[in-house]
């Protein structure tokens, strides 16, 4: 992959005030609303270069000359703060760039094509970031993989969306999803990582489990066992402490990694100890409980040293898992055993006659919590 080239020193132009751009945008820059939020920027490109190219893929849509490929590292309302090769730039979105109605227009970790301005060009050296603009984004990569946000389940922040079926992206093109819990200070969630288990198989990424703040307690072995059980791996570490994390860090060294969970498990806590000088906000004092307000707002990308990349993102309070009810069951490698016993094929294993996987709960050989897990998910996809 040429998209990130690896740093060997500091970049040279790094952005000095795009967090404080970030903390103005709050959180939703881009989502639901981005076709709003996002205005196009009308620049002059240099005459040469104002002749439409296609580009592959793009047949007949008007573009730029590209610069490259540049990867999104963060967002602020009307554009991203992307990377291209040792460069961080800021840039706005060029009139020809063409939202997608049905998800996010530019998320944390795409892949995206831009031109840079003719500032950058003539004076490589911008020491005020205020109005800076340095480049334009004329496309983005199709996704890989993608981080579909949480949705609340209810409330006023449901969008004009929810009927369109808009997925939100939090994180594109991660190869992992690291599912962060603690087992106090918040309390342990084990129904929120089966659900973020499903999140990552549907976004194509592959599940892991992370377990923080060992240094206060670790979760019963039985039940990790349970969440385990298909396979995917656990860590055990303290972002306090330095316990585990020289283990962490190797499995993720050179893979694509985004941290999500429960707000304060410790995220950005974790992020901070891995990558020196990321220095994200973290939760001031030791909360009583989980109702505390969400420090992180908006997806950010750090690279590790040595090659990775990690992504942090803002905690949830709950997950929403949007499916068909009958491909749940799939998701539920211990049902899946099961079901093709039931005597009904479209069999929901509620309350049916002779089913089968009602039975292998009732024997013990399906852990009773990911049967109830099961039927807690499956209540919210079809009371919809
Ligand atoms: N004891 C202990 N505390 C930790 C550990 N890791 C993080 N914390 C503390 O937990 C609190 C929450 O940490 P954050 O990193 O802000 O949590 P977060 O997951 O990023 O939270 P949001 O951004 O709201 O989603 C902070 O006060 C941290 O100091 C750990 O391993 N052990
Ligand atoms: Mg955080
Ligand atoms: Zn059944």
């Amino acid at each position: 992959m040429s998209v990130m080239p690896r740093r060997k020193g500091k970049s040279q132009r790094r952005i000095k005030d795009w967090e404080r751009r970030f903390r103005e945008a709050e959180t939703d820059s881009l989502d639901a609303d981005s076709a709003e939020t996002l205005q196009p920027l009308r620049v002059k490109l240099p005459a040469s270069r104002n002749q439409p190219i296609a580009e592959a893929g793009e047949t007949d849509e008007p573009s730029y000359e590209s610069d490259g490929i540049a990867i999104v590292t963060g967002l602020f309302p009307g554009g991203a703060i992307v990377r291209l090769g040792e460069d961080e730039l800021l840039c706005r979105l060029a009139g020809t760039f063409r939202p997608p109605k049905d998800t996010t227009a530019l998320a944390v970790g795409d892949e995206v094509s831009v031109a840079l301005t003719e500032a950058q060009h003539v004076s490589g050296d911008m020491t005020t970031d205020s109005q800076r603009t340095d480049g334009v984004i004329l496309s983005r990569r199709p996704r890989r993989s993608a981080l579909a946000r949480p949705q609340p389940t209810s409330g006023k922040r449901r969008g004009r969306y929810d009927d369109e079926m808009f997925v939100k992206v939090v994180a594109a093109n991660m190869d992992t999803l690291l599912i962060i819990a603690s087992v106090r200070q918040p309390a342990f969630r084990p129904g929120l990582i089966d659900r973020f288990c499903i999140v990552a198989e549907r976004g194509e990424m592959k599940p892991v489990i992370v377990i923080n703040k060992i240094d206060l307690d670790k979760p019963d072995k039985k039940l990790l066992k349970e969440l385990s059980s298909g396979g995917i791996e656990v860590f055990f570490c303290s972002a306090e402490t330095g316990k585990g994390l020289r283990k962490l860090r190797k499995a993720l060294q050179d893979k694509r990694s985004v941290l999500a969970g429960a707000s304060g498990v410790g995220k950005s806590t974790l992020i901070n100890a891995l990558v020196p000088g990321a220095d994200l906000a973290v939760r001031e004092i030791r909360m009583k409980d989980q109702r505390g307000r969400h420090v992180t707002s908006a997806a950010t990308l750090h690279e590790l040293p040595g090659g990775g990349l990690l992504v942090d993102t803002p905690g949830v309070r709950e997950l929403a898992v949007e499916m068909d009810a009958a491909e749940l069951t799939w998701y539920f490698p211990e049902l899946v055993e099961f079901a093709p016993k039931c005597k009904f094929n479209d069999c929901t294993h509620t309350h049916e006659p002779d089913c089968a996987v009602i039975a292998a709960a009732e024997a013990g050989k399906i852990p009773l919590r990911r049967y109830q897990s099961y039927l807690r998910i499956l209540e919210t996809i079809s009371t919809k």
